[in-house]
């Protein structure tokens, strides 16, 4: 029986989430609109399989297609990352922080030291987060060794060392890095994150590494589709680890990649399973498969080059209405603005954009001094708007809007949350502005 009829409670609420996916701009950065295809794939009958192991090695029967099909997904990853031919990939783990978790217990001893870069610059849990609540952070200091509070297992496991990046250019701050590096003598060293706009020198962080003879990992799962198109450059074949999702620019439906050398991703493959997880989730490598199936194709790369145009072309325009941006723009597919000096901060902003139709996400930013839960930033993304079939013109459009919607909604700041809703929700100007997010959206409609 179709969900329909079978389940129409839940049928009628994905029902209203396709409404609102298609009524509302996506902007956040770690999103992305899957084909039809990659969600047919998802949903299809290898969910209904056991799995452990690995190709021809498997503790149950019947995987014969479970093998063909992970044969097949390793090696259209193998092509589409140009995998030096001593690289190996890893499909199996089930999302970014199991990857970067499996790598860590592959690689590392428990009390080894990681270092990676310090989570309100723009880091992510998973690279060893930890904090204080009875300390305010030291924007002075360009490192950060942890807190009491470890938030995340990776503090809880091992010593966190955190770089900051440059307190004038908001950029990697590679001398410093260095210094740190030596000082600390790091067992792993991690870069990559969620909210850093700019091109990272994997070639510089390698040097680094090797220099202090730690390891290192580039965490990609943001740019990972820039990368695969070769709008941004490629960690591959330069550091000693690749993690990545699958979800975010690669636009592959949801999941995990490593990419090594064949010797480490053996340990990797064992960390994996038995180390972290059970039976692989079949279903989620059928629909990769499918999505690096279309990202060998030549549309993805335009698609790619049109994530980055459109991003900059919107920092540019954000820029004109007086927002100070982290680092000053992009060289990717996230903008991430300081609110502070614009009478508003990340939380009211973000939920008055969501009110006007336009989904972003509150964040912190460098030498953020506020609570995460209500920072000083607002991150912003173009892959799902250009998914849509969005240019520069429809950019310039919406950034208009960022901006009006941020000088309605600060003068409300003053009342509590929930008052200050009820005013944006009943703003004249907001309202004819989410009638054209939604005609807008009409003219874009996400497409199979
Ligand atoms: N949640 C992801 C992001 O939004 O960047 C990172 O894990």
């Amino acid at each position: 029986m179709k969900l329909k009829q079978s389940d129409p409670q839940v049928f009628k609420i994905i029902k209203k989430e396709e409404r609102r996916q298609q009524s509302k701009l996506s902007m956040i950065p770690s999103e992305n609109f899957f084909s039809i295809a990659v969600r047919e794939a998802v949903g299809s009958v290898f969910m209904h399989k056991y799995a452990e192991g690995n190709i021809n090695a498997r503790y149950y029967e019947g995987n014969q297609h479970v093998d063909e099909l992970e044969s097949l997904a390793i090696n259209r990853i193998k092509k589409l990352f140009k995998l030096p031919g001593d690289w190996d990939v890893n499909v199996q783990a089930l999302a970014g922080s199991n990857a970067n978790l499996s790598v860590y217990l592959a690689v590392l001893s428990p009390g080894d030291t990681m270092m990676g870069m310090y989570l309100p610059d723009g880091g992510h849990l998973s690279h060893g987060w930890s904090y204080d609540t009875d300390k305010k952070p030291d924007p002075d200091n360009p490192v950060y060794l942890g807190g009491k509070k470890k938030v995340n297992i990776t503090s809880k496991i091992f010593k966190t060392v955190q770089y900051k990046t440059n307190p004038e250019t908001q950029v990697f701050d590679y001398k410093e890095i260095e210094k740190i590096a030596n000082k600390y003598k790091p067992n792993l060293i991690i870069t990559g994150g969620t909210a850093y706009p700019r091109e990272i020198d994997y070639k510089r962080m390698k040097t680094i590494a090797k220099k202090v003879g730690a390891l290192y990992m580039a965490d990609i799962a943001h740019e990972a589709g820039l990368i695969a198109a070769g709008v941004n450059r490629s960690p591959v074949g330069i550091a000693d680890i690749v993690t990545m999702t699958t979800h975010k620019t690669l636009r592959s439906g949801r999941g995990a990649i490593i990419l090594a050398h064949k010797d480490i991703i053996k340990k990797i493959n064992r960390a994996v399973l038995p180390g972290l997880q059970g039976g692989p989730f079949n279903n989620n490598i059928a629909g990769i498969t499918v999505g690096i199936g279309e990202a060998l194709k030549p549309s993805f790369k335009m698609y790619a080059k049109q994530v980055v145009k459109n991003a900059k072309y919107m920092a540019g325009e954000l820029k004109k209405y007086g927002f100070e941006l982290v680092s000053g723009g992009t060289d990717k597919h996230l903008i991430l603005i300081n609110l502070t000096g614009k009478g508003i901060f990340g939380k009211y902003l973000a939920r008055a954009l969501d009110i006007a139709g336009i989904v972003a996400n509150m964040n912190t930013i460098p030498g953020e001094q506020r609570s995460p839960a209500d920072p000083s930033g607002l991150r912003l993304g173009t892959p799902t708007l250009t998914t849509r079939g969005m240019k520069e013109k429809e950019m310039k459009i919406i950034a208009g809007w960022i901006a009006e919607v941020t000088e309605i909604a600060k003068k409300y700041t003053q009342l509590d949350f929930e008052k200050f809703q009820q005013k944006v929700k009943n703003d004249g100007r907001i309202k004819e502005i989410c009638r054209g997010v939604i005609s807008l959206c009409r003219h874009f409609p996400f497409k199979d």
